[in-house]
């Protein structure tokens, strides 16, 4: 073992850990030039307290705000009593997670995962299996279509259903059995379905594309196709999911019901990996023991910060709160005027501002430096794309927050372009 004197490293500055981070850390993210040490609610503070708007919520994980009080209590109280089993017994409170989940959202059973990509994996195991032994689908023929510029995760199997070159660029061979169409495109999805198709897996509203709404009825569309031609909807809703777009579930803007649900991120309120998937027995029960599984999935933890996760969503009716404040945060930013800004789209509190490219003292300006200009003036967002940046607060955020912040934004924008 090295004789290397132990460090304390309570209390480091920003600059010491993000020079501990660069020197001692993969570099598999570009992070803004931003160190949290503390959050509560919307508010996140650096090691030298410096206090920011949160407006990227840990993409979508802490709808609840950070550190809701009440999962403080409950993850201290269930760490000291029993965090994890495994599955090779029971525990007893996966159970009452999986009633309360399956009666909210109206499915027979839960399977339960941690990260997002394990949970889009099992939809994909499910839909397989299932079009094998109910459907007849011949052995490995399955296919299953995505959409173009989707992002469920970072796997091998999830990059090999992205388009994006960042995403999947230089990580063949890929997983074979998946076609892609274009996102929004009812016909495209009739067209390409045959006797080998299982399921269809969108995302409501792509987020990390750039927070595209889809046409009013697109969903509804999807629906009815698939359960005309007998394939699988399935609906990942680990972003859009949660109260996030101003309804508890996205899909309920069109009264659409996915035939398999996938959620993730808040289901925790940001605390540790939580995600689950919903569906029928029908598709459910096609997995037998001993075919799928996960050393940490359905821990007791989890669990009980999962029931209180969905409980603070529904009693603080924040898809509610989410719907509201997206609508005055949307029109807000319409009235800031910038020229800076080309478009403005989003549902409830997961929306974006494409940024119009600007070249000033010949530097062309992107939304990087609009976000470095934004949380110099304390509000933290991250660029998606070139040109697009996301907002997304946690959905506890008040009204006199939006227009704090709206205040934040236009006042970096207008300094921009002086
Ligand atoms: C990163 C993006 C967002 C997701 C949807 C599945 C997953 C995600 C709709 C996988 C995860 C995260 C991953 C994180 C950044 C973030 C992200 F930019 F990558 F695309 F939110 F848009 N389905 N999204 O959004 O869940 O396995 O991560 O728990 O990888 O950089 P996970």
């Amino acid at each position: 073992m090295s004789n290397i004197k132990p460090r304390v490293y309570k209390n480091i500055s920003s600059s010491e850990a993000m020079e501990l981070e660069n020197k001692y850390g993969a570099h598999n993210y570009h992070p803004l030039p931003a160190v949290l040490a503390k959050g509560e609610g919307v508010y996140l503070w650096s090691p030298e307290g410096k206090k920011y708007y949160d407006f990227l919520s840990a993409y979508s994980a802490v709808n609840q705000g950070h550190c809701h009080p009440r999962l403080v209590k409950i993850i201290k109280e269930q760490a000291g009593t029993l965090t994890l089993t495994s599955r090779a017994f029971y525990n007893n409170w996966l159970g009452p997670y999986e009633e309360k989940m399956t009666r909210l959202f109206g499915y027979d059973k839960l399977l339960p995962m941690n990260s997002g990509a394990e949970a889009v994996e099992t939809a994909l195991k499910l839909a397989r299996r299932w079009g094998y032994e109910v459907k007849g689908v011949s052995p490995d023929q399955a296919k299953i279509i995505v959409c173009e510029n989707n992002f469920h995760g970072r796997t091998i199997t999830m990059v090999s259903l992205s388009t994006d070159p960042e995403s999947c660029g230089f990580f063949g061979p890929f997983t074979p059995g998946f076609v892609k169409i274009p996102f929004d495109n009812p016909d495209a999805l009739k067209s390409v379905i045959d006797e080998n198709t299982v399921a269809f897996l969108a995302e409501p509203i792509q987020g990390e594309a750039g927070v595209y709404v889809p046409e009013e009825g697109y969903l509804k569309a999807c629906r009815e196709i698939c359960t005309k031609a007998g394939i699988l909807l399935m609906a990942d809703e680990i972003q859009t999911g949660l109260c996030r777009t101003g309804r508890m579930l996205c899909c309920e803007y069109e009264a659409v019901r996915p035939d398999v649900l996938i959620l993730g991120k808040a289901l925790s309120g940001g605390f540790m990996p939580v995600s689950a998937v919903l569906s029928d027995d029908e598709i459910m029960l096609i997995i037998k023991p001993g075919q799928h599984g996960s050393t940490f999935g359905g821990n007791p933890l989890a669990c009980r910060l999962a029931m209180e996760a969905i409980d603070i969503l529904v009693e603080e009716n924040l898809a509610n709160n989410a719907y509201n404040m997206g609508r005055i945060f949307r029109d807000g930013l319409v009235k800031i005027n910038s020229p800076l800004i080309k478009k403005v789209r989003g549902k409830g509190l997961l929306n974006a501002m494409v940024i119009e490219p600007i070249t000033i003292k010949g530097e062309t300006k992107t939304a990087w430096d609009v976000c470095l200009k934004l949380a110099e003036n304390g509000l933290l967002a991250k660029p998606t794309h070139n040109d697009i940046i996301r907002f997304a607060p946690p959905l506890v955020i008040t009204e006199t927050q939006i227009y704090e912040c709206l205040d934040i934004i236009k006042s970096s924008l207008q300094q921009f372009l002086k």
